[in-house]
């Protein structure tokens, strides 16, 4: 391994505002809005501000899925959130966020407004509201619940770690691309023994440990997220590539992962959703290359 770095880090850090990389516009040492800014809201009672990252995807495909069983209570207007631009800092963001991440949720469907941020947060807030995806039975319920929370505690290494240092820093890194391509093989290992026995991640059920799962290590199998299938050699995991196009090849979780696109092809883009039309009527014809994924 070669070692010509010669940083040596000073006693105390200072924030060099010019040395983030691909992200120096948007990433800071402090939380909290940057500027004020309300957000806009539709008609539905489920307002999602969001963007079509894998974090963002989870959700959309769970409306979707659930608009596909005929809840039509679970009627959404998705909102298009560019990260890229630092729409997660307007003041009406943070308020639905302090954490100033998408996806985030403002739940208009009780008495009082609730904010749901995090995706697994939202993703079990949906299941229990419309008792869908989510297993009554104990066993299965905390089997399910096992893989969601797997997925929040995971993926940070996959996004953060593995994409960050492979697609995204200024520098190439062996040591840091060597860390975490060692674990995101290990992850990948986990899910295809998991998957070995299981039709879907939790067992017979398709659930949202499948919708938190997908969009981040489906996209890694299907060569979608960080190009980098090849360097994994993701087509050894054949039971997770046998779960990645049976997930894939679901009409809600295609529409799903339209949802708040403006990159990509323009087929598979739809930057704003307000209503099932929506998906016919796509007039959008802007790319944003620029618009995503930070990877945490
Ligand atoms: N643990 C969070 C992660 C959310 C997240 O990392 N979102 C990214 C996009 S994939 C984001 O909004 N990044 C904006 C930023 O870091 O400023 C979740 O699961 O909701």
């Amino acid at each position: 391994m070669s070692s010509e770095n010669e940083y040596e880090p000073p006693k105390i850090w200072q924030w060099n505002s010019e040395s983030g990389g691909r992200f120096a516009k948007i990433n800071r040492p402090i939380s909290g809005a940057t500027h004020e800014k309300e957000l806009p809201v539709g008609e539905h009672a489920f307002q999602l501000y969001s963007l079509a990252t894998p974090n963002g995807v989870k959700i959309t495909v769970m409306f979707e899925e659930l608009l596909a069983l005929g809840i039509s209570e679970a009627e959404y207007d998705a909102w298009f959130i560019n990260i890229g631009e630092g729409d997660q800092f307007g003041s009406g963001f943070v308020e639905l966020n302090p954490n100033s991440k998408i996806p985030a949720l403002l739940d208009r469907s009780g008495e009082t407004p609730l904010r749901v941020f995090e995706s697994g947060s939202i993703l079990l807030h949906l299941a229990e509201k419309f008792g869908h995806f989510l297993p009554s039975d104990p066993v299965k319920r905390t089997e399910t619940l096992n893989w969601l929370f797997w997925q929040m505690g995971s993926a940070p290494y996959l996004g953060g770690g593995f994409g960050h240092f492979y697609s995204y820093a200024p520098v190439k890194i062996e040591y840091c691309i060597d860390r975490f391509t060692m674990e995101t093989k290990r992850q990948l290992d986990v899910l295809d023994k998991q998957l070995a026995n299981n039709e879907y991640i939790a067992g017979e059920d398709y659930s949202i440990a499948d919708m938190a799962i997908w969009p981040w290590y489906g996209g890694v199998m299907a060569n979608r997220v960080y190009e980098a299938a090849e360097f994994l050699q993701a087509h050894e995991y054949t039971n997770l590539m046998r779960w990645t196009e049976q997930i894939g090849a679901r009409a809600a979780v295609q529409r799903g992962a339209m949802v708040n696109r403006a990159w990509g092809p323009l087929e598979n883009q739809l930057r704003e959703r307000h209503d099932a039309s929506d998906f016919e009527l796509r007039t959008q014809d802007k790319l944003e290359p620029d618009a995503e994924d930070t990877g945490i």
